[in-house]
């Protein structure tokens, strides 16, 4: 926080807009983590399942979902009076994934929401920013304290690279959610200085 801090200087001209993509698979938990944090009430375009959904839109044993979120979730954050984060929270399933590469147009880097309970449902986000360079940390939902595989076990079973950080989170907690927007501002951070350093 310290370092966001260092822009308040920036006041004058407005905060920067700051945006930041929150992806994973279906029913991790996105659109609850970006309702969690934003100062707005967010924008979403859930809709109800219908058989067109089904088969397709597994919600596994585990959930009791009856929506699912068509195109995007879409929240904002102030940070501080020198940042805005707006988030987008991706759709979950397979079929919108070609909105995936417009969503993420812009952005700073992306949160990958994992549940514990079905860690491979987030493998292609995973794949998909890690093949892109996109800076990300892997949150894995607690999903109100309970974590069926420690974040160790979640790196190891997605061979998630050491420099990308797993942390554990709750998307319902607005605390939790956002010292996981920051882990990955930290992240971005550390890229840029690091780049900077080799220019
Ligand atoms: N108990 C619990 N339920 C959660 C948590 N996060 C999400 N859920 C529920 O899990 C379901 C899927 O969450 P949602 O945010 O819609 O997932 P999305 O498909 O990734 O956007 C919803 O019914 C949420 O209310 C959590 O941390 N704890
Ligand atoms: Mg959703």
């Amino acid at each position: 926080m310290s370092v966001l801090s260092e822009s308040t200087s920036r006041v004058a001209t407005g905060p920067i807009p700051v945006k930041i993509v929150v992806a994973g698979g279906f029913g991790v938990g996105k659109t609850t983590f970006v309702g969690a944090i934003s100062d707005i009430k967010p924008l979403t375009t859930e809709a109800a399942m219908t058989s067109y959904g089904e088969g397709i839109d597994d919600r596994g044993e585990v959930s009791t979902k009856t929506t699912t979120t068509v195109a995007m979730d879409f929240g904002r954050v102030a940070v501080d009076d020198a940042i805005v984060l707006y988030m987008f929270g991706t759709p979950g399933q397979d079929r919108f994934g070609f909105m995936w590469n417009d969503l993420i147009q812009g952005a700073l880097g992306a949160v990958v929401l994992v549940d514990s309970r079905r860690i491979e449902d987030s493998f292609p986000a995973l794949d998909y920013f890690e093949s892109r360079s996109v800076p990300f940390v892997v949150a894995v939902n607690r999903f109100g304290g309970q974590m069926f595989h420690s974040v160790d076990e979640v790196r190891e079973a997605l061979s998630i690279s050491t420099h990308v950080p797993v942390v554990s989170t709750d998307a319902r907690g607005r605390v939790a959610v956002k010292e996981t927007v920051l882990s990955l501002l930290d992240v971005v951070l550390q890229r840029a200085l690091a780049k900077a350093k080799t220019n």
